[in-house]
């Protein structure tokens, strides 16, 4: 799976080399490309953003620098996703969706947003990740990455594969590990018991219990 992400800000992109995304580019499992958008710029002083056409505060990214750094992609069979606060909410649905495309394009915005002409030329679909503030979409593309690079093969170890949260629209049960006595707590009693079935039914109802009382929506 290929991500090519068109940013000002490539610098941001740097944790993405760490843990199991980072595990998963050198095994060669996902391609995360970063384009520096300013590279695309023909002015003498590498400006990409300008003033608001009918005025305002802020500033708004050049249409012009962007369709030169997106045609410089090999963009053919790739999806274009703009993050913006104005696209559709990104649950796990929708990630477990994107990640049967082969090629991923995204763009991410900064100060006061993008000039509507280059998203109405080369955008195939915006998605948010939430309803807040935020000051670019950078942080916004990393979210998507991680949770869709999860979905390739190859990238989680086959066991974690869908005993996470959502997997069953629940939220996750109760964890423990060593030591066994912790701050005077014990570790419930039926974890230690080694009745993988028991165990199995007492995780179903914690799951259960723990998603009608934080997240009864989800039910
Ligand atoms: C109006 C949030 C503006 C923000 C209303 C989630 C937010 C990209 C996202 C904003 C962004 C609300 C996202 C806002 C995002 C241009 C550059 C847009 C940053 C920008 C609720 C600023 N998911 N926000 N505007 O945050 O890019 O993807």
């Amino acid at each position: 799976m290929k991500f090519d992400v068109l940013t000002l800000f490539p610098e941001m992109f740097e944790p993405l080399k760490s843990s199991i995304i980072g595990k998963a580019i050198e095994k060669k499992l996902i391609d995360i490309n970063i384009i520096n958008i300013r590279d695309f710029s023909e002015d003498k002083h590498k400006k990409v953003d300008d003033t608001p056409y009918g005025g305002g505060a802020g500033m708004v990214m050049k249409p012009d620098v962007i369709d030169r750094a997106y045609q410089s992609i090999n963009g053919e069979n790739a999806k274009v996703i703009y993050m913006s606060p104005q696209g559709k909410p990104l649950n796990q649905e929708k990630v477990e969706i994107l990640s049967k495309e082969s090629h991923i394009v995204l763009l991410c915005g900064h100060y006061e947003g993008i000039d509507q002409r280059i998203l109405d030329k080369i955008v195939d679909e915006e998605i948010s990740i939430g309803d807040y503030v935020l000051t670019g979409g950078e942080i916004p593309a990393m979210v998507l990455i991680d949770s869709v690079s999860r979905y390739v093969d190859g990238v989680l170890n086959q066991d974690s594969i869908g005993e996470e949260s959502f997997s069953n629209g629940l939220l996750e049960y109760p964890q423990y590990t060593r030591p066994e006595i912790f701050d005077g707590k014990s570790v419930p009693e039926i974890l230690l018991s080694g009745h993988h079935e028991k165990i199995k039914q007492w995780r179903k109802e914690k799951s259960l219990e723990i998603t009608k009382m934080k997240r009864p929506d989800l039910l």
